[in-house]
């Protein structure tokens, strides 16, 4: 499944850019002081979304695992994003905030518990997924957030097209190790790629804000490795990072079509494995405990 799923995205995005207006009410107003939560994959969407929403002006904006959410601070709204609408680490949140903090849903299934906890809510049901490995949902809702925050452009789209289209570079599937790096609301993207590398293919995989990774991560980095950036590079880094012999892949299209990418790249490797990533290992489609 996650194949055909990965693949359907850029159809997935312009349609969810297109519903953004309709949302719109739903969704966090400029102004207001706002926590992002989720578990997993939505947990690393929220936070891109929360880097974005500060950097276009929207308001103080956090991001947090949903079972590390801190109680005692006040908030105007909190933004769930779930795909399931079943994680119970959500489902806690949002009952327990019940009546004292407004709350919105973003979810895929139009019927679960997340969803009756939730004030509002926005079904993203056309970018449901049969995966346990999250791909077309979570870049979805956040492509709804970020046409909502005016960020989206259907250059995004076109590179997403040009990220399915194109060969991986040459010697990646077959590295052994590899670190996403990102800046701002890359790094939520840079942890996501890293995240589903894992799941998918079992693989070594690290992310760290860019200029982190000078602070002792380097010291796996050498031959038989990739590191890859998220969005514009630092200056001087690519150069630290080749010195070590490692592979360096510089991101050239929309940061959020580069995790499309890397999520094709997790397909490969477990593919080159003899894994199936639609049988990730101890891993089901939600976690409730
Ligand atoms: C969150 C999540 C997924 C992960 C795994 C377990 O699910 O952590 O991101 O891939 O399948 O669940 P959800 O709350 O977005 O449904």
């Amino acid at each position: 499944y996650v194949e055909d799923e990965l693949m359907s995205q850029p159809e997935c995005w312009t349609q969810a850019a297109a519903e953004a207006a309709r949302h719109a009410g739903k969704l966090p107003a400029a102004g207001e002081r706002v926590a992002i939560v989720g578990c997993g994959t939505s947990w690393f969407m929220a936070q891109a979304v929360a880097a974005l929403r500060e950097g276009a002006g929207h308001g103080e904006t956090d991001a947090f695992a949903a079972s590390e959410f801190p109680y005692d601070r006040p908030y105007d709204r909190i933004l769930a994003l779930s795909r399931s609408g079943t994680t119970t680490e959500v489902l806690d949140l949002l009952t327990r905030v019940e009546g004292r903090t407004p709350t919105t849903a973003v979810t895929a299934d139009p019927d679960t518990p997340v969803m009756r906890a939730a004030d509002q809510v926005v079904v993203l049901d056309h970018a449901d997924e049969r995966s346990v490995v999250q791909t077309r949902f979570a870049t979805t809702a956040l492509t709804l957030l970020r046409a909502h925050l005016g960020l989206h452009t259907d250059a995004v789209v076109a590179d997403a097209r040009t990220a399915l289209a194109e060969p991986l570079p040459q010697g990646l599937v077959e590295c052994g190790q590899f670190t996403f790096l990102g800046r701002g609301w890359t790094v939520g993207l840079a942890n996501e790629a890293a995240l589903k590398m894992r799941e998918a293919s079992l693989s070594w995989t690290e992310a760290y804000p860019a200029m982190e990774y000078r602070h002792g991560p380097i010291s796996v980095s050498g031959p038989g490795t990739a590191t890859w950036m998220f969005g514009a590079e630092p200056q001087g880094l690519a150069q630290q990072v080749r010195d070590t012999g490692a592979l360096w892949i510089p991101g050239r299209l929309d940061p959020l079509a580069e995790l499309v990418r890397a999520q094709r790249l997790a397909v490969a490797v477990a593919a080159a494995r003899g894994l199936d990533p639609d049988r990730p290992r101890h891993l089901t489609r939600s976690v409730v405990l």
